[in-house]
């Protein structure tokens, strides 16, 4: 039987079949977790809807959930309890800066953009680590996706890259927090992954084209290879584990 049989399991961020959320709900569903879904918008509930049917996963619940705002965290989280009622895992795979941020020069991000990037992409991990810990009373695990662009200057990532280095420091605080609780918090660094959002930074090829020269896998990893790092750490077998950032990158972060 699955790792993950009888968990009821949080999953926010499936925009479509591209999405690193959808390689997630793949590799929680094949270990036996129950799974409840949020979306921001009624648009991407029903593409949503349609890729379960099409995969024959089932859903428990899915909710309409927008981390700008604290209302919706708070009427998400309450449908939540009043429906599945206790939680073991959440899967945090959310990120959001203008367009215009992500091309050119850092040195140029509005205040606008540097703030929104930070709520939509950092702070959301803390306002919902706050609510989903009132639902896990038998402890838990909550996983998020970062990238390198936080340790590393990568060309265009710019704001982005800013925002998660404050995500990833938030995982360690976060950690420290809620273990008292016997809740864990990690996060997947994964290589570049061609999804809606990657499209919105500036030249996606030329990123995936170094991994493929210089990783020491000389290859790109895909939605699954996230989706099963992620379930390791969402099961047991990380029970040891917290604070911690997994790079899910053929490698390419040993290379200088
Ligand atoms: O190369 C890549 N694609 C990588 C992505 C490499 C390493 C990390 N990541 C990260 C991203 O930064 C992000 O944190 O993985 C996470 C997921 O990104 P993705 O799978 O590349 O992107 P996408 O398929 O566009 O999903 C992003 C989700 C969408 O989900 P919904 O369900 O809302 O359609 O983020 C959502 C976006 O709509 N999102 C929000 N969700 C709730 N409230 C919000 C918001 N305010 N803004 C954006």
């Amino acid at each position: 039987s699955g790792l993950l049989e009888g968990k009821n399991i949080v999953v926010m961020g499936v925009a479509n079949e591209r999405s690193i959320a959808w390689g997630i709900t793949k590799s929680l569903h094949h270990q036996g977790a129950n799974l409840i879904f949020t979306n921001r918008q009624e648009r991407s509930r029903k593409k949503l809807e349609k890729l379960l049917e099409k995969h024959d996963i089932p859903a428990k619940l899915i909710v309409s959930l927008d981390v700008a705002d604290d209302s919706s965290i708070e009427t998400a989280f309450s449908e939540i309890k009043d429906n599945v009622g206790i939680i073991h895992g959440l899967v945090h795979s959310v990120a959001f800066a203008k367009r215009e941020e992500l091309d050119g020069e850092y040195a140029d991000t509005s205040r606008d953009g540097y703030l929104l990037a930070h709520e939509i992409s950092a702070y959301s991990l803390v306002a919902v680590t706050r609510a989903a810990k009132e639902l896990m009373t038998e402890g838990g695990s909550i996983v998020t996706q970062t990238y390198i662009g936080s340790e590393r200057v990568i060309p265009n990532y710019n704001i982005m890259g800013v925002a998660k280095a404050s995500l990833e420091a938030s995982v360690r605080y976060l950690a420290e927090d809620v273990g008292k609780y016997d809740i864990r918090v990690n996060a997947i660094s994964a290589g570049p992954i061609r999804t809606i959002s990657a499209k919105g930074v500036s030249g996606f090829n030329e990123k995936a084209s170094v991994v493929t020269e210089k990783a020491p896998l000389r290859r790109n990893v895909d939605q699954d290879q996230v989706g099963d790092a992620t379930m390791f750490f969402l099961s047991d077998l990380s029970r040891g584990v917290t604070g911690e950032v997994l790079h899910v990158d053929s490698g390419f972060h040993i290379i200088g």
